[in-house]
Formats: C-alpha cells, structure tokens, sequence
C-alpha cells in the first residue's frame, strides 16, 4: 500500500473514531446556536377587531415581549381612521409603528420580530427537515389561501357557486391543509410556530363566511381547538377582542357542492 493510500485509511479511521465519540463533526445546523437577539424598539400594533392585525399581538403575547396597542374599542370604522392617519394609500390592518418605521404586510412583521428579537423561537432551526414547512405555510396563508377564498368569496356573493372551479378553489386550500394537518400536528412540523399564528385567520374565515363546508375538516377543527386554548392566544382575545367579533362580513348562502372536481388546464 503506498504513503498516500495509508495516510487516507488513517484519516477515514480517526474521523470514525472520532465521531464514535462524538468529536469530529462540526455540530449540524438544527443545533447551531440561535443569533443573539437584537433589542426591541417600541412597537405599537395598528389593530382592527377580529381581523389580521391579531396575529401580531398573539406573537407578541407568544413570546411575552412589550407592545403597545391601539385600536378604538368597539368602532372598526375609527380604528380605520388611526391606520390611515399613518398609511394613507394602503391603510391595512395591521400597521405596526416599527421604532420610527411604519411596517405593514403580517407576515413580513412577525419574521422581522422573530428573526431580530426572538431568534430560535416560533420556528425550527435551519437544518432541521421540518424547516421548510412554516415557511410554506406562513407564505400559502396569504398568498394562496386567503387571496382565493376572498376571491371566491366577492365572486359568489353576486354569483352563488353551482359547482366547484376548475382552478384552484377554496375548498381546494382548504383540502391542502387537512391533509397536511392529518400528518403533521402544527403547521411548523413537529411544534407549534408562526406560520399556526399565520394560518389562524383565513382558516376562520374559510368557515365562519361559509367559504367551505366545515364538516369536511375535522383535521383543521381539531387544530383550532389547541391553537384556542393556548394560554397566549387567549391573552390575545381579551386585549384585542374584549367584546368578541365584531362587525363581521355576511355569511355567504351557500358554498359549491363539496367533493371532487374535473381538472382542466389553467
Ligand atoms: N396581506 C396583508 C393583508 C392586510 C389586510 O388586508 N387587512 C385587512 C383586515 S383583515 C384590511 O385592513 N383591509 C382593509 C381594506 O382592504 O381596505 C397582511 O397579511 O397583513
């Protein structure tokens, strides 16, 4: 055997060693030390009754950091007034004053409070195989879920639906998350996370405007009885919701026949 061959063996066999006894392997990813976490700046939560901007103080509330909140009590129309005081093109709820940045969009709030401030919490470590599933689902909220159940919801209330669309549907991201909920316990994997804070509101509003049958989800019923009797979500309700729904859109007649549908090319 030449010095070469005999250097390689010898190498090969002190890694083995060595990772027999739990020393040569750079530590993997999932058990990288999370960053330090930056200091808070004074975050005020823009808030609606009963809509997105709950997200954000259930965050809060999660992981018991100081917000203000404003919001006026009862009157969706004068909380409206207070966002568009400070964003007066797109007056969204929520609005979060920022230090001196005023931030909108839910999602991109809670990953800049999570990822500055909380670093390693409400989400799983880089290099853990659950990583990618908040990420998806803290996108397909907004991006999918709710964009098409508010679609649909505008085009059945002039048009109630006969039969289910072609296209992706409402019930279609509905089925999306059962299934995945018939797998997996949170929409983070293996422990609750921010995308559970994300997917909360439009998976109420799948149900409670009649978007969907609700009796074709227990998955997603079962996962909204834990996500309700988490202590911070329940904070959350008695701050941000003191008189419970108020002002809600009408519930739409009918949903299409639930079941399957005939694909067809976009
Ligand atoms: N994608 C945004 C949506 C924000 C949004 O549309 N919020 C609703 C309340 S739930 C709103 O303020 N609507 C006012 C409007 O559309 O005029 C987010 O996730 O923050």
């Amino acid at each position: 055997m030449g010095n070469a061959m005999k250097r390689l063996l010898l190498a090969c066999t002190t890694a083995l060693f060595l990772t027999g006894i739990g020393l040569a392997l750079p530590a993997p990813a999932a058990a990288a030390a999370p960053a330090k976490a930056m200091p808070l700046p004074a975050i005020t939560i823009y808030h609606l009754e009963g809509r997105r901007s709950e997200r954000v103080v259930w965050l809060m509330e999660e992981l018991g950091l100081p917000y203000k909140l404003e919001f006026k009590r009862g009157d969706l129309a004068g909380s409206m007034a207070q966002i568009r005081a400070l964003s007066p093109i797109v007056p969204m709820a929520p609005t979060v004053q920022y230090g001196d940045q005023i931030l909108v969009e839910s999602g991109a709030i809670i990953e800049t409070i999570l990822n500055r401030h909380a670093p390693g919490k409400l989400q799983p470590a880089l290099g853990s195989p659950d990583y990618p599933y908040p990420l998806m689902w803290m996108h397909y909220a907004e991006g999918s879920l709710a964009s098409r159940l508010f679609s649909d919801y505008r085009a059945w209330q002039t048009k109630p639906p006969a039969q289910r669309s072609p296209l992706v549907d409402s019930e279609a991201t509905v089925q999306f998350a059962e299934q995945y909920l018939g797998k997996h316990p949170w929409f983070g994997g293996a422990q609750f996370s921010a995308a559970d804070i994300m997917m909360k509101f439009p998976l109420d509003v799948a149900t409670t405007l009649n978007l969907v049958d609700v009796a074709q989800f227990p998955n997603v019923a079962a996962w909204k009885s834990k996500i309700e009797a988490r202590p911070a979500y329940q904070r959350m309700l008695a701050k941000a919701r003191p008189d419970g729904m108020i002002g809600n859109l009408p519930k739409l007649p009918q949903h299409p026949p639930a079941g399957p549908r005939t694909p067809r090319a976009p």
